[in-house]
């Protein structure tokens, strides 16, 4: 998988080259680059902003020079993400989709957004543009949701998690992670016991104890 962010902070995405997804890089499996909107500012003073028309608060990003970043980065085969707070809520089967498309483009902005006219283009043009969000709070950009976003897809690639087995076993709960409590070594900590029916080597017990302990913990906390 390729994948491209556009930001004016490219130093917010370092993580990107760090431990798993730096190692799937190595080995070919995840191409990622980061690029500087900056870079395409037109005028004297390098802005990329301006303010909005109508009135109100604050700046948003100038559609030129998205323009200019985006075009040389999409093709047929492209997916545009544009993150923003008003974007449909990022989930676990949003990432299963994205996991198998070839390339993903992030649009990062800061500021009050993007000029809307990006959007407006690239739908025109007949590219896949998705509106995203990661959670209903604000941030100050789409830096942080970026990463999150390429770190619950790219896990899901074969070869980017080190342990495919634990892949396999979310993928039998339809919410696509494990919900039930987990325990290890020792099996007194404290004045606290291990669960006696997760020594008892009752595979079937267990599924049935853990089945339970998930219901419990999704009534309480969801
Ligand atoms: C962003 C901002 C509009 C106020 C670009 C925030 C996001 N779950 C999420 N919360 N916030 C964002 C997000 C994404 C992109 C931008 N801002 C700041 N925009 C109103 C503040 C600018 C996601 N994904």
């Amino acid at each position: 998988m390729k994948i491209d962010v556009v930001t004016i902070f490219p130093e917010y995405l370092a993580p990107l080259q760090l431990s798993l997804l730096g190692k799937a890089q190595d080995q070919g499996i995840l191409d990622i680059n980061v690029h500087d909107l900056r870079s395409k500012a037109i005028d004297n003073h390098h802005a990329v902003d301006d303010t909005p028309y109508g009135g109100g608060a604050g700046m948003v990003m100038l559609p030129e020079i998205w323009g200019q970043a985006l075009d040389p980065l999409m093709n047929q085969d492209s997916d545009l993400i544009i993150l923003t707070p008003a974007g449909k809520r990022f989930d676990q089967s949003m990432a299963a989709k994205f996991s198998q498309v070839s390339h993903l483009v992030f649009a990062c902005g800061r500021y009050e957004g993007i000029d809307d006219r990006v959007r407006m283009h690239y739908e025109e043009n007949n590219y896949r543009v998705h509106e995203v969000s990661i959670g209903d709070y604000v941030l100050g950009g789409g830096e942080v949701a970026a990463l999150v976003m390429i770190e619950a897809i790219t896990r899901l690639i074969p070869g980017v998690l080190g342990n495919p087995q634990s892949l396999e076993q979310e993928s039998h709960n339809d919410e696509g992670y494990l919900e039930y409590p987990n325990f290890t070594k020792p099996a007194q900590w404290r004045d606290l016991q291990v669960p006696e029916v997760l020594l008892s080597g009752n595979h079937k017990e267990i599924e049935k104890w853990r089945a339970e302990q998930a219901a419990e913990r999704a009534k309480k906390n969801r």
